[in-house]
């Protein structure tokens, strides 16, 4: 059966995301070509691959063209310098967003993270409208590329999904994880889903699985038809019994974003 696209380009196709993308979106291409600044490893046949630094423009605008749409899951993952995140997440995702636009790719599937809203207090259930409110550096640069992609929708007609992250990881590592997990079964399918919508504009939305316990109100994600499959609570009685409870004052407990709005200034 024919492949609903020629080629995708997934960027940080080295990481921990990035290699479930690799995986995942090989049965919706017919290439992939992918890149990071780390080695890819042994491509297969329906690979290409790119190592290179995305704060060089000279090397990302290659990269996207003849792509039908790119992933873009590279740059700096944590928080880190800020000559680090600059580079990585900032002139990275404009490079990406610049190239996309000198070789007419319309959608942009961003993996962005909780961590631009990582500062409201988790008594509050929050919808993907509200302002920003990063607890870190690293949450500023994810906020940054929210608006890159605003801008570029209202400007240039380029389409974004900004997909907040919660924690992805294979299974949940702690207490905060029972409320923002996200399966990588679950995030593949939502960058599906986010890839095949006939039109997105620009949204953003949450990367979650189907948990009990929740800190955000996902219906811009089901408007994509997006339907989690897994849940954190599966994992509840094995992590409760690794992690004893938070106090109520621990940043972990207190904020959305956990222990990144209790640290300090990274370069202290
Ligand atoms: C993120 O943005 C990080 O990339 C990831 O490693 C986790 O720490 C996650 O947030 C989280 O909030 O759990």
């Amino acid at each position: 059966m024919a492949k609903p696209f020629k080629r995708l380009l997934i960027t940080g196709a080295a990481g921990r995301l990035g290699s479930v993308l690799r995986q995942a979106l090989a049965t919706q291409a017919d290439t992939l070509r992918l890149s990071d600044i780390e080695s890819l490893g042994p491509l297969a046949e329906h690979e290409e691959g790119c190592q290179c630094d995305l704060g060089d423009y000279e090397a990302v605008l290659p990269l996207l063209e003849g792509v039908d749409a790119v992933v873009h899951a590279g740059g700096v993952p944590l928080e880190d310098t800020f000559a680090k995140l600059l580079n990585g997440n900032i002139v990275g995702t404009y490079n990406i967003y610049e190239a996309a636009r000198r070789h007419g790719v319309k959608r942009v599937i961003y993996t962005s993270s909780n961590h631009a809203i990582g500062f409201y207090d988790r008594t509050e259930v929050l919808d993907a409208s509200v302002p920003h409110r990063p607890d870190t550096l690293y949450g500023l640069t994810k906020c940054f590329a929210e608006d890159l992609g605003r801008y570029y929708w209202d400007k240039f007609g380029i389409e974004s999904v900004n997909i907040r992250i919660g924690s992805s990881f294979e299974q949940p590592l702690d207490r905060r994880m029972l409320a923002t997990w996200l399966s990588f079964g679950d995030f593949a399918q939502l960058v599906e889903r986010a890839l095949l919508a006939p039109r997105v504009a620009h949204m953003i939305v949450y990367g979650m699985s189907n948990n009990r316990e929740t800190l955000w109100d996902n219906h811009q994600a089901r408007s994509l038809g997006f339907v989690p499959q897994d849940s954190a609570e599966a994992y509840r009685e094995q992590v409760e019994a690794q992690h004893p409870p938070l106090r109520h004052d621990e940043p972990a407990a207190r904020f959305h974003g956990g222990n990144f709005a209790g640290a300090g200034h990274f370069e202290d």
